[in-house]
């Protein structure tokens, strides 16, 4: 056990309490035996390379290349994006893919290359193949954007899965971002990243790495193009990253370079290029559209871990209503089950959930449930009894069930990894629903298991289904949460037909966003945490999970009213909103900070309830074209190098850049801004970029400031929706997309689009269509005129 891994579990155990202290040193010796006997022997590795390139055959959209130790497919996809795959691996079976792989180009064929390599040209990238093995992406004007050099395999004696590294190099320019959530981002500087979903057992802040959602995905961001790449394998391994230098014209720049190094797994790879949204659209038709959230998820949520009973809950919805604060969800975590067990209700504190649940839908206020995997190992538990009949449980190689430990003391777990148990554990949110609950918080699903020493994790030896393939722990670890969000969204879109399901996950992995969104789990309560609380929503929209956002003040402690106060005005423009503290930690109700603070949290409330509609046209968005509803500023101009060094600020959709305060003691801050005119929507004031402008910050606000021309849905004040147009710049025309609300079920809105002009003094605003121009479908509210 190494020094990190000690105090995991120190903090872990410290977290769970003595009474579990006991389990949790019998569950870190189970898991230790059960993997001193039930894993393959490493013993004998021999090491390979490629060799040599022996001969080709040509395939559609590229081919087969034989080298003398191995072979390597390339395959280039209608869609553009180029897969290859070492040593026999095809693109399928993957946990990521929404469905078969994309059609190969029939346009892009293999031919030969300089000194015995091989090549594919297609429409956007040209794919070169060196006869060693090294395989260069490039732009169809030549131009490197990552070069993989010959991977090296080792193979143990007696066969079975090998252990695999790569280099890579990419551009002396180019910025690394993604890897999953992690919380020193979003721009990933030099260092080892391990791709292990893990709990870190408390609460984290920037130097934690991993967070309990990692996936193989980057996206290189260089002069010369955007590049998404995907390692499809889940095993463990780990990320060496380091930034290239430039010569600064010398013609000495040093490449950026990447190495991935895997416990196992195909060595296969997806790589998009193009621009930034060209790459998520690419990355989205691959691993499938994000789910649409159903409107009252973008709203705003409270959680706490302990309301403890049904009265606090109506307390604090009353606090909400009394102080005429809005409130759209709250969140009922373990300390609502009866003993800590999943799908139970403890009756004597939440004697009437039906009937709570009923009363707070009226008031438009929606019920979510925690939902943790783990089930208590208890015959006469139902959900034992009715697993144990299904075989639904994790196993080890000598098929006892393997017990781990969490919140309700010794616990078993479900193998998500076979489409029956996904059927039957999707089936017990009827009890969920028949509660009243609407929504859906999976947690502990890295899977965790509280142990005294070594991983917080199942045996990597236990034996799971993986579809049919069978395997173990170590292949099936990293998509466990992502095979329980799809038995919960299964399950649900089976129970409720006509409702859009809800389900957010601490953990997960690429193709996530299919079946709902995450949160940022446990982050510190202090100013980094405040910070990472970015880097994770950024990273996670980068990998193609648009919906998510932090506990706001943070899990476990008692923030200052200032940083309380400048979480709350960040998370109001993060795609989940939503305030969540530990059992352990202070109270978090807007009103619990005086007054000041409880009128500028009102004001980010209301704002957050006037953004709605933008919102959930950025969530229409998001699910058809894969952008995030959180963009980094460099979105739209990734040559930019200012704005693809900037961390402390984001785009929100096309039309709004917000700029949080991540420090304290601020009260205005530097903003870097991309080309064009920008208006402080507080003052109205218009700054031009390119550039850094210094903007007020006062406690009441975060700088928020609106694109020039942008066209947004807003909520009117008499409820309806209501276009929020800000003048674009003299001579120019403004532009807008909107989805109108249509309701939580799955009817397709059309997308409206909008055009803002000068005529004149005057802005005129249309919506365009097939044939024509018309009248806008909504009022219409022009801003920014004064101020120009
Ligand atoms: O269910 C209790 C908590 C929950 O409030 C939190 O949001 C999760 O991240 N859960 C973790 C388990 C306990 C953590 C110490």
């Amino acid at each position: 056990m190494n020094g990190r891994d000690l105090v995991r579990s120190v903090r872990m155990v410290g977290s769970v309490g003595a009474a579990q202290g006991l389990r949790t040193v019998r569950a870190a010796w189970r898991r230790r035996r059960a993997d001193a006997t039930g894993l393959p022997s490493r013993k004998g590795e021999r090491a390979r390379v490629p060799g040599l390139v022996q001969d080709v055959e040509p395939g559609p959209g590229g081919g087969v290349i034989r080298f003398s130790r191995s072979e390597l497919r390339i395959t280039v996809t209608v869609s553009g994006a180029v897969f290859w795959g070492w040593d026999g691996a095809g693109p399928e079976p993957s946990y990521a893919l929404s469905g078969r792989s994309p059609e190969p180009d029939p346009r892009a064929v293999l031919e030969p290359d300089k000194d015995g390599g091989w090549r594919v040209v297609a429409e956007r990238v040209t794919v070169v193949v060196s006869r060693h093995g090294a395989v260069e992406v490039c732009t169809p004007g030549g131009v490197m954007l990552r070069r993989d050099l010959p991977p090296r395999w080792w193979e143990p004696d007696g066969g079975g899965g090998a252990r695999w590294m790569q280099r890579s190099e990419v551009a002396a320019d180019a910025r690394f971002f993604g890897l999953g959530a992690r919380a020193s981002g979003p721009r990933l500087r030099d260092g080892t990243y391990r791709l292990w979903n893990t709990d870190p057992g408390g609460a984290f802040g920037p130097g934690d790495d991993p967070l309990y959602l990692t996936m193989p995905v980057q996206l290189v961001v260089a002069d010369a193009a955007t590049h998404l790449v995907f390692h499809d394998t889940s095993w463990d391994g780990r990320v060496t990253l380091r930034e290239g230098e430039e010569g600064a014209g010398s013609g000495h720049d040093r490449a950026g370079t990447c190495e991935l190094r895997m416990d196992g797994g195909p060595l296969r790879c997806w790589v998009m290029v193009g621009t930034p949204a060209r790459v998520l659209l690419a990355w989205a038709s691959l691993t499938g559209a994000p789910a649409l959230p159903p409107a009252w998820a973008l709203g705003h949520h409270h959680a706490r871990w302990g309301f403890g009973t049904e009265q606090e809950v109506r307390r604090i919805v009353a606090g909400y209503q009394e102080r005429g604060l809005p409130l759209d969800a709250v969140h009922l975590d373990i300390d609502h089950y009866d003993a800590h067990q999943v799908f139970t209700v403890d009756e004597e504190r939440f004697p009437k959930l039906p009937v709570l649940a009923d009363e707070l839908r009226r008031h438009g206020i929606r019920l979510v449930s925690i939902v943790d995997p783990a089930v208590k190992a208890l015959p006469g538990n139902a959900v034992y009894d009715g697993g144990t009949a299904e075989d639904a449980f994790v196993r080890d190689a000598s098929g006892r069930l393997v017990r781990g430990v969490v919140w309700p003391g010794d616990a078993v777990y479900p193998d998500f990894t076979h489409a029956r148990v996904r059927q039957w554990w999707g089936g017990l949110y009827a009890e969920r629903l028949a509660q009243g609950f609407s929504g859906f918080w999976h947690d502990m699903n890295e899977p965790t298991s509280f142990v005294a020493f070594g991983e917080s994790t199942l045996p990597r030896s236990a034996r799971h289904a993986l579809e049919g393939r069978g395997g173990d722990h170590r292949e099936a670890h990293n998509v466990y949460a992502l095979c329980m969000a799809r038995a919960g969204y299964e399950g649900l879109r089976e129970l409720m037909p006509e409702e859009r399901p809800f389900v957010f996950s601490r953990s997960g992995w690429a193709g996530m966003q299919r079946y709902g969104g995450s949160w940022s789990g446990d982050v510190a309560t202090g100013w980094p945490g405040l910070r990472a609380s970015l880097s994770l929503v950024m990273g996670l929209g980068l990998c193609g999970v648009p919906y998510s956002g932090p506990d706001v003040g943070g899990f476990a402690g008692s923030p200052s009213p200032e940083l309380y106060l400048r979480w709350f005005q960040l998370a109001a423009y993060l795609p989940l909103f939503r305030t969540h503290a530990s059992i352990r930690a202070g109270r978090r109700e807007p009103w619990e900070f005086g007054e000041e603070v409880l009128e500028h949290a009102r004001v980010a409330l209301l704002e957050r309830r006037r953004l709605l509609p933008y919102f959930l046209t950025l969530a229409h968005l998001a699910r058809r074209t894969g952008a995030p509803y959180v963009r980094p500023v460099w979105w739209g101009a990734p040559r930019d190098r200012a704005l693809r060094d900037c961390e402390d600020a984001f785009l929100l959709g096309d039309c709004l850049l917000v700029a949080p305060i991540l420090d304290p003691g601020a009260d205005r801050r530097a903003v870097q801004l991309p080309r064009g005119w920008w208006y402080d929507t507080a003052t109205g004031r218009a700054y031009e970029g390119p550039g850094r402008v210094l903007v007020d910050a006062p406690l009441s606000r975060i700088p928020v400031l609106a694109r020039a021309g942008a066209v947004l849905p807003v909520r009117g004040a008499d409820g309806g929706l209501e276009l929020e147009v800000w003048a674009p710049a003299h001579g120019r025309a403004g532009r807008g997309l909107v989805v109108a609300e249509a309701g939580d079920g799955w009817d397709e809105p059309e997308i409206e689009r909008y055009v803002a002009r000068w005529e004149g003094t005057r802005v005129v605003v249309e919506r365009e269509g097939e044939d024509g121009v018309y009248e806008p479908s909504h009022p219409v509210r022009v801003r920014g005129l004064a101020e120009r």
